[in-house]
């Protein structure tokens, strides 16, 4: 029970709360207990080990408290339990559609008796919703559009996601002693930037024991099927979970085959039944008239050796390009972690961060980054506390008093993150911009614009000299918002003329811009910057997920600016 799942846990409850009705002060008790747990360091868990008070915690009352206190040592709420007696599960989806909140969404419930997604759907396809007061038509038809992105937000989860899911798997098969070998497969090994269902392969010649095993995991609501080889089961929020148990002598060819991706096994076997072989979950085996033998199966790269393929990474198995590189000997060497020198988008507490530039320097330096660029809001971004040319003026002589004491060469960058204004044009004026070492351009308003108005008001920033990053180029977030409209290839066209560069966000909400757009980009030779956003220290952690999404736009480390050394880099961005 870490600080996240408590968190989450008490905004549940005062989602369900109130679909109730209950009083608002204790929402509003839950809800800012939840996001005081959310921003705290130490584990709530260890507080309560050590016997602290946690009512001393500032925004944690009494009642959050013994909540925090429950979870911890039961793993759930009571209250919570009861409550789903009254107000079925299937309510709590209505929360994905975006813009929804939980007061709209109690009162399609309590009103219109609207229980899940399909009701929602098809009570604005018949126009009840806009008669409900404080709906309107404009609503309807905005909920109406959010519906597909809320049924998807319920199937696939985020690979960030998955991997926490994953780890606590992991643990727990580690606890039978009748397993040998143990994998995740599937798109969660590809590292697909969400996850539809976990496939977990494992070598033991005890099906029974391991299957029994597997199937006291805590999480699980429902065992869907238990065969020979195969059981599947549901977690909470419906989520699937496939364990395939095979024998030592398959695993390589089991891995190979459920690790996917479909299309990219469907080209594997079409090249081995060229060569007269024939490849299954089972092995790769030589057709002899009526006899078959089996010639691999024991070790993936095996596999993939007997068919004269490279053994692919899996980030790259997804029948683009990787067997056109495979023929012509051109794979790329993909970036690793490893390879990452410095961070160039991060907030501090000037903005909406919950760190100083110190502390953020300090992580940083501790992971062994080399440089980072401290790059707060603008003004135009009042919820965030955005800075105005003063104030960055004055944080950038900051900086450069903390840069002075270094006794090491690690630096920090002078930086903005600089709203592009929904008229185009940038949020702070050129001659404060030109103090900075590094200038990111980002839409956050607007984004409901035409495309050809998103298109050139991006194009408008990369063309200022100024700038040396677009962030998050499509908007998009995973689960809950659709891209931006926005013409990329004029993009690319635009930075690589001009040369700016363009930002992955490694946050594993966004991962933007996407593998796809990754590779166009690279065929551009438009270097790519990884940065984690980082809102508080434990955020320069996110650069893993980053790192996964470069692979699978096959980045090699040659390919992404901020792998070179900080005087390589100012280079780059033509700045001195
Ligand atoms: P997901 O779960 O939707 O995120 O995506 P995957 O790729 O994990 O798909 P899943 O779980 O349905 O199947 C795992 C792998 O098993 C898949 O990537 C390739 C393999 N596989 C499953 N069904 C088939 C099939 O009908 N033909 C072939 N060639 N491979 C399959
Ligand atoms: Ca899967
Ligand atoms: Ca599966
Ligand atoms: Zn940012």
């Amino acid at each position: 029970m870490d600080n996240e799942k408590i968190a989450q846990n008490l905004t549940q409850l005062a989602d369900l709360l109130e679909f109730t009705g209950a009083n608002a002060f204790r929402l509003r008790a839950y809800r800012n207990g939840a996001r005081r747990v959310k921003d705290l360091t130490t584990p709530i868990k260890t507080m309560i080990a050590n016997g602290d008070d946690l009512t001393k915690l500032d925004g944690i009352g009494k009642g959050v408290a013994e909540k925090c206190v429950e979870l911890c040592e039961t793993g759930k709420l009571e209250q919570m339990e009861d409550l789903f007696e009254t107000v079925p599960r299937s309510v709590l989806d209505l929360l994905n559609v975006p813009k929804m909140g939980p007061k709209k969404a109690a009162a399609l419930f309590n009103e219109l008796n609207i229980q899940d997604l399909d009701q929602l759907k098809a009570a604005c396809e018949e126009g009840v919703v806009s008669q409900l007061s404080g709906f309107g038509k404009k609503t309807e038809q905005a909920i109406l559009d959010g519906i597909a992105i809320a049924v998807a937000a319920n199937k696939r989860i985020l690979w960030a996601n998955a991997d926490q899911l994953v780890k606590r798997l992991g643990e727990h098969m580690e606890g039978c002693s009748a397993i040998g070998r143990i994998e995740f497969a599937g798109s969660y090994r590809r590292g697909k930037e969400t996850v539809g269902d976990l496939d977990i392969l494992v070598t033991s010649n005890e099906v029974e024991q391991v299957m029994d095993h597997f199937g006291q995991f805590e999480g699980i609501t429902s065992t869907i099927v238990r065969g020979d080889t195969k059981m599947a089961v549901r977690l909470e929020r419906e989520f699937q979970v496939d364990l395939r148990v095979v024998p030592e002598e398959s695993f390589g060819a089991a891995l190979q085959y459920f690790t996917g991706s479909k299309d990219h096994n469907v080209r594997v076997r079409g090249l081995a039944k060229q060569q007269g072989l024939k490849i299954n979950e089972w092995g790769v085996y030589k057709l002899d008239g009526e006899d078959q033998s089996l010639i691999a199966g024991k070790e993936e790269a095996d596999v993939y050796k007997t068919l004269g393929l490279p053994c692919f990474a899996p980030e790259l198995r997804e029948a683009r390009k990787e067997f056109d590189w495979a023929e012509s000997n051109d794979l790329p060497d993909l970036i690793s972690l490893s390879d990452i020198q410095g961070d160039l988008h991060m907030h501090t507490t000037a903005s909406d961060g919950k760190n100083s530039i110190q502390e953020m320097a300090d992580a940083a330096r501790s992971i062994g980054l080399k440089y980072i660029a401290i790059t707060d809001h603008s003004k135009r971004v009042t919820m965030a506390n955005g800075l105005d040319g003063k104030r960055l003026l004055k944080q950038w002589a900051e900086i450069d008093a903390i840069n002075a004491t270094a006794t090491d060469d690690f630096a920090i960058l002078k930086g903005v993150e600089c709203d592009i204004l929904e008229a185009g044009g940038m949020d702070i004026e050129d001659e404060v911009l030109a103090e900075a070492d590094w200038v990111i351009a980002s839409v956050h308003y607007g984004q409901n614009q035409p495309l050809a108005q998103i298109t050139d008001r991006i194009i408008g920033a990369i063309e200022n000299p100024n700038i040396s990053m677009v962030a998050h180029p499509t908007g998009r977030l995973l689960n809950k918002r659709e891209p931006y409209e926005v013409d990329l290839e004029a993009v690319f066209a635009a930075a690589k003329r001009y040369g700016t560069l363009l930002e992955l966000n490694a946050n594993p909400v966004r991962l933007d811009l996407n593998d796809v757009y990754l590779a166009a980009a690279k065929e551009h030779g438009i270097p790519i910057v990884i940065n984690t956003d980082a809102h508080r220290t434990l955020g320069l952690a996110n650069m893993k997920y980053g790192i996964k999404q470069a692979r699978r736009g096959g980045l090699q480390a040659a390919d992404v600016a901020n792998t070179k050394s900080l005087k390589e880099l100012i280079r780059l961005t033509g700045r001195s």
